[in-house]
């Protein structure tokens, strides 16, 4: 697969003899994506979309502390209006269904739903109902996340994820949401990414709540799934006709030379990435090469653990966004090697389609209780300007349309995907990048908020419409 500074050229739209544009984005003819079965859609999250953080009795998350720490995050920027997706979600949802997007993944905000003694607060639930009822009415098919990273602070200020009882809160709360919500939700993930919550959040304090050792790392995980595996029979119970799953980000390790040792790094970077989260989900154990790669890093778990976290799942969504090349790192590690000559997205991360789809394949072989997939998320930043009143993205044409190319040869392969969400629905708050990096398929002006729909999104509402319009 072209993987190639060419194939970026490819997708700008050039003129064609009777003027229009050609299509730099529709999938061959051949290509399982024109299968009406299989889900288009798009993603967001709470903290990245919603704003209004302090109203209607939201409380305050670990990134509202986390980003009003000076230095955390790129421009001092926060969530406190994001896309103001609170006050403007009507109009965002009749966007999305303007674009003919078949489904919508979105997350909960926990500390806007419940208080510090558990109970609900009506407020916020009030905006989840309508936001969902109103995608059912459209025919939207809904995903919702219950944990996409905003914690609440009381709960960090207990621990958070350092906290077994918080795995327990956590089924708490996948119990309300889901008698509240039972009805209006297609699927429910648990956690999205545990992966950046438990390194990035607590192994090297890049994201909330900024803690930094390798011993938190796991033991954090360790919780994460916990509360996974306690929510899923909860979630079960009050909401029988929903799919259950949860989502985990990929990432493609290669090696630098062939060398055993580069190729053992590279081995070892999956398990950190990978195995780190797939083993406990779908062979309820912890890769042991994990403890060898971070010895003295085994988290306490108690008897019934691990049954609990590898309780059957009905999908598993999977995010995926780029490679990382890596080598020895001379002792029982790996280290990072950059390749040159490679094309890259705003966020540096190398554009590497191949990898999606050889991991895809690899995890079809190497669980075989692997449930269906849905690739939950995938995407680009690029610098996308509003250039008279429209916004050319051509290389994230380029890669949605070599990422869905992928994600055809992986189902072609024998792998079971289901469907597909962009990453994102919007130009939104990239964590620690605050809004320089823009991910969206929609153009987000933050000083007016208006939206402006970018050609990435024209052309995949254009395949949409002549995928409905088939026989
Ligand atoms: O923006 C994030 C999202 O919240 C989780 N997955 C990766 C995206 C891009 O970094």
């Amino acid at each position: 697969m072209a993987n190639d500074a060419s194939a970026v050229s490819d997708a700008r739209p050039s003129a064609v003899s009777n003027g229009a544009l050609a299509d730099p984005f529709s999938p061959p003819a051949d290509s399982s994506l024109w299968r009406k079965n299989f889900l288009l859609g798009a993603a967001t999250a709470s903290y990245q979309i919603e704003g209004a953080v302090n109203e209607d009795g939201r409380l305050p998350s670990i990134w509202d502390t986390f980003s009003a720490k000076p230095g955390k995050v790129l421009a001092g920027d926060t969530g406190a209006v994001a896309c103001d997706h609170y006050h403007r979600w009507e109009a965002d949802i009749e966007l999305l269904a303007s674009l003919g997007l078949e489904g919508y993944r979105l997350s909960i905000a926990w500390p806007r739903v419940m208080d510090a003694a558990g109970l609900p607060n009506r407020k916020g639930l009030d905006f989840y109902k309508r936001l969902l009822n109103r995608l059912k009415e459209k025919g939207i098919t809904t995903s919702v996340t219950l944990y996409h990273w905003d914690l609440p602070q009381h709960l960090e200020d207990r621990g958070g994820w350092l906290n077994r009882d918080t795995a327990y809160r956590f089924a708490d709360y996948a119990d309300l949401m889901s008698r509240e919500l039972a009805g209006t939700v297609d699927a429910w993930a648990t956690l999205n990414e545990p992966w950046c919550s438990a390194y990035l959040g607590y192994g090297n304090g890049h994201h909330a709540p900024g803690l930094a050792d390798g011993r938190f790392a796991t033991q954090a995980m360790h919780h994460l799934l916990l509360a996974h595996g306690l929510a899923i029979p909860v979630l079960r119970a009050n909401d029988p006709a929903s799919q259950k799953g949860i989502v985990a980000n990929i990432g493609r390790g290669t090696a630098n030379s062939d060398s055993a040792a580069d190729q053992r790094a590279a081995h070892l970077f999956e398990v950190q990435h990978n195995a780190w989260i797939l083993d406990p989900l779908l062979k309820g154990a912890y890769p042991q090469d994990l403890f060898e790669l971070w010895p003295g890093t085994e988290p306490l778990v108690l008897d019934g653990d691990m049954q609990t976290i590898s309780a059957p799942l009905d999908f598993l969504g999977i995010n995926y966004y780029f490679r990382t090349n890596v080598a020895s790192d001379g002792a029982h590690g790996f280290r990072d090697v950059p390749l040159e000559g490679v094309e890259r997205t705003q966020m540096g991360w190398e554009v590497h389609p191949d990898g999606l789809r050889d991991l895809l394949i690899g995890f079809n072989r190497t669980y075989r209780n692997l449930p269906p997939i849905y690739i939950t998320e995938n995407g680009m930043a690029s610098d996308d300007k509003v250039i008279d009143g429209h916004v050319d993205d051509a290389q994230r044409i380029s890669f949605l349309k070599r990422h869905l190319a992928a994600v055809d040869q992986a189902i072609k392969a024998g792998v079971d995907i289901r469907g597909y969400f962009l990453w994102s629905l919007m130009d939104n708050f990239e964590w620690a990048f605050g809004y320089e990096r823009r991910f969206g398929v929609v153009h987000v002006d933050y000083s007016t908020q208006k939206r402006t729909v970018k050609r990435s999104a024209e052309l995949v509402a254009k395949f949409l419409k002549e995928r409905k319009a088939q026989a």
